[in-house]
C-alpha cells in the first residue's frame, strides 16, 4: 500500500529519491523554495536547468539533485493566481500529476512536494492543499510506483491544513 507522510521541514534536507521544486518557467532559479533548491544542490543544477529551455506552468521536467540528499530534482511550474478564473486549480493539479508521472516513468520510489503557488504565486493555501491531496491520492490509487509521497510543509499552518485535509475521507466534498 502507498503511503502518504506530512512534515514540517525545508524539502532541501529530506532523504527521499526524488523532490520537487515550485519553479518558474524559465527553470533559472529564483526565490523561495526555488531558491532554496539551488542553494543547497549547488551551481551544476542551475547548469543542467540551461540545458532544458524552460518549462510551460502546469507541466514538469527531471534533473540530478547535485549535492542534495534526494537524486532527483523534479521541476514544475505553478499558476500564478489571479483570482481563479484563469485555470488556475487545473493547472495546479497537472503540476502533481505531472510530477508525479515523471517520478514513476524514472522508478521513484519516495518523493516530497513543498505547496506549490502557495508562496510567491499566491494561490489561496486551503484550495491548493485540497487539489494537492486529490490529485495525489487518485494517482496512488490505481500505479505502483511512487511508494511514499511526503507533503513538505514550510509552515505550522501548512502542516495542520494538511493534517485535516489527509484525516477527512476521499469522497468528501
Ligand atoms: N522547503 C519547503 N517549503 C518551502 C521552502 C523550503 N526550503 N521554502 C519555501 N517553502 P514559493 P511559488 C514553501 O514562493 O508560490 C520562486 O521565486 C513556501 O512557504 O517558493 O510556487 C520561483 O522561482 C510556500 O508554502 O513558490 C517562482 O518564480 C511554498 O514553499 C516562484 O517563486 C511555495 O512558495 C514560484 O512561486
Amino acid at each position: 500500500m502507498p503511503t502518504i507522510d506530512i512534515v514540517q521541514a525545508d524539502i532541501t534536507t529530506l532523504a527521499v529519491d526524488a523532490i520537487v521544486n515550485a519553479a518558474n518557467s524559465s527553470l533559472l532559479g529564483g526565490g523561495g523554495v526555488d531558491g532554496a533548491i539551488h542553494r543547497a544542490a549547488g551551481p551544476d543544477l542551475l547548469a543542467e536547468c540551461r540545458t532544458l529551455g524552460g518549462c510551460p506552468t502546469g507541466e514538469a521536467r527531471l534533473t540530478g539533485g547535485y549535492r542534495l540528499p534526494a537524486r532527483f530534482v523534479i521541476h514544475t511550474v505553478g499558476p500564478v493566481w489571479h483570482g481563479g478564473n484563469r485555470g488556475e486549480d487545473a493547472l495546479l493539479a497537472a503540476c502533481y500529476r505531472r510530477s508525479l508521472e515523471l517520478a514513476a516513468a524514472h522508478r521513484v520510489t519516495s518523493i516530497a512536494f513543498p505547496a506549490i503557488s502557495t508562496g510567491v504565486y499566491r494561490f489561496p493555501p486551503e484550495r491548493a492543499c485540497r487539489i494537492a491531496v486529490r490529485e495525489v491520492r487518485t494517482f496512488l490509487a490505481d500505479r505502483p510506483l511512487p511508494e511514499k509521497v511526503v507533503f513538505c510543509c514550510f509552515s505550522a499552518e501548512d502542516l495542520s491544513r494538511y493534517e485535516q485535509a489527509l484525516a477527512e475521507s476521499p469522497d468528501q466534498p
